[in-house]
């Protein structure tokens, strides 16, 4: 497999474009830090920790996004998964920050796993958490004889339910190959129409397959349940919510866990505290990173409600300030991008991930939990405010520049004209999978 020789990749270039903003970056670097010293508060200490965050890219999210109406497709659409996993390389490379991938199987299915892995590192990309699918249908796949119109690991049908857990502990296998930590399993099943399913024995044979999946997996690999509320389902959905996911996890095991897809609640939904309850809980696995206005919309990290995604990371780092035992949660993006570049938007949403904790670092973890005590919640709120408000991007700047990563991705990534090199390089495929989870 030939590898795209492109100046986004290429350090010289990267370099010369971050040498005009270099001297800027440094002043405003300056500025900041003398600002937090006057709030005791080190800013090499908080460049450090953005620098040593990562999240990982979901391969499925650098093809165009679609919606259930259409799908726009754009130039040099990858193909595959060696062009996702060169997309994906440019997104780590320019915004430094995504150095794993996340597949999706049977999309990403490929002979060689070896081989997947060296052209991976070779990138310098490594594997995250995988994904299972049975909630589409696989024509042509001899593993997946078995419709899922109606449902998968929770399906009245005793073979298609050994079906899906056999394609969700071949997932688990793949995971070993590529050194992937765990397994994220969502699926749509559910109902749309009262009386359809019965919701008592539909959640029993959906913690009876995943405990069959987690029987099966070696020791120490993890499975992740995913909920969503609704949708393709639109009555009632198997694992609409946490609480449904907390009992399914609990019921199966120690390292069943549950992820939150920040897109799949219900507007308004206080998220933030269902992620300080799963971390008391000991069972949050980690974070599908979105944004929406609606429902799923999927719509990049950060765009519509950065104060929310603030405040998710004020709980995931009172969770690391206090040492919350077995604290260790994956990140993930999970969007569709159907009018931006997927690369861009990959990119902004790692930033914008980032944005958040550096925030939710510089909140004054003391004075907070004196204002708490004393019950003051004007002085309360104003402390996550102030730190909210904290102008960040000079951290942000600074961590991409001493990891040689760019200084504005999206414009080096423009001057790079990578874009116009793969759609030459790629011929335009029809169809495609829209890869909405
Ligand atoms: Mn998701």
């Amino acid at each position: 497999m030939d590898q795209i020789i492109s100046p986004a990749l290429d350090q010289d270039f990267i370099a010369s474009e971050n040498a005009a903003l270099t001297a800027g970056v440094e002043e405003d670097y300056d500025a900041l830090g003398r600002a937090l010293d006057r709030r005791g508060i080190d800013i090499e200490a908080i460049t450090r920790a953005v620098a040593a965050f990562a999240v990982a890219a979901p391969s499925w999210a650098v093809g165009s996004g679609g919606t259930r109406f259409a799908r726009f497709p754009m130039g040099g659409e990858p193909r595959n998964i060696f062009d996702k996993l060169e997309d994906c390389a440019v997104v780590n490379r320019l915004a430094g920050a995504t150095p794993t991938v996340s597949l999706h199987f049977p999309w990403d299915e490929v002979d060689d796993y070896k081989g997947l892995t060296e052209f991976a590192g070779a990138l310098g990309l490594g594997f995250d958490v995988v994904n299972s699918n049975t909630f589409q249908d696989h024509p042509g796949n001899a593993l997946h004889p078995l419709s899922y119109k109606y449902g998968s690991l929770s399906h009245t049908d005793p073979a298609v339910r050994a079906q899906a857990v056999a394609h969700n502990i071949h997932c688990a296998e793949l995971a070993a190959k590529i050194g992937a930590p765990a397994l994220t399993i969502w699926l749509g099943d559910g109902s749309n129409f009262p009386g359809q399913s019965n919701f008592t024995r539909a959640f029993e044979r959906y913690i009876d397959s995943v405990t069959t999946v987690y029987a099966a997996v070696p020791g120490g690999f993890k499975l992740f349940l995913e909920h969503k509320m609704y949708e393709p389902a639109f009555y009632s959905t198997v694992i609409q919510d946490w609480g449904s996911s907390l009992l399914a996890a609990q019921a199966v095991g120690d390292n069943c866990l549950c992820l939150v897809d920040l897109g799949h609640h219900a507007p308004n939904v206080n998220i933030e505290m269902i992620v300080a309850r799963l971390v008391h809980a000991g069972k949050l696995a980690g974070f599908h990173f979105n944004d929406s206005k609606y429902g799923d919309d999927d719509l990049d990290a950060g765009a519509i409600e950065p104060y929310r995604l603030f405040l998710v990371f004020n709980e995931l780092v009172d969770a690391e300030y206090r040492k919350a035992p077995g604290f260790a949660p994956s990140y993930m993006l999970d969007q569709s991008h159907n009018v931006t570049d997927p690369i861009e938007s990959l990119m902004t949403s790692a930033v914008e991930v980032q944005r958040a904790y550096a925030q939710a670092l510089l909140v004054d973890r003391a004075a907070l939990e004196g204002f708490q005590d004393a019950n003051d919640p004007m002085m309360a709120s104003q402390t996550l405010k102030r730190a909210f408000t904290t102008d960040v991007q000079p951290i942000l700047a600074m961590a991409r520049l001493r990891k040689d990563a760019a200084i504005d991705p999206v414009g080096a990534y423009r001057a790079s004209g990578y874009r116009s090199a793969v759609t030459r390089i790629r011929p335009a495929k029809a169809g495609g999978s829209g890869g909405i989870v």
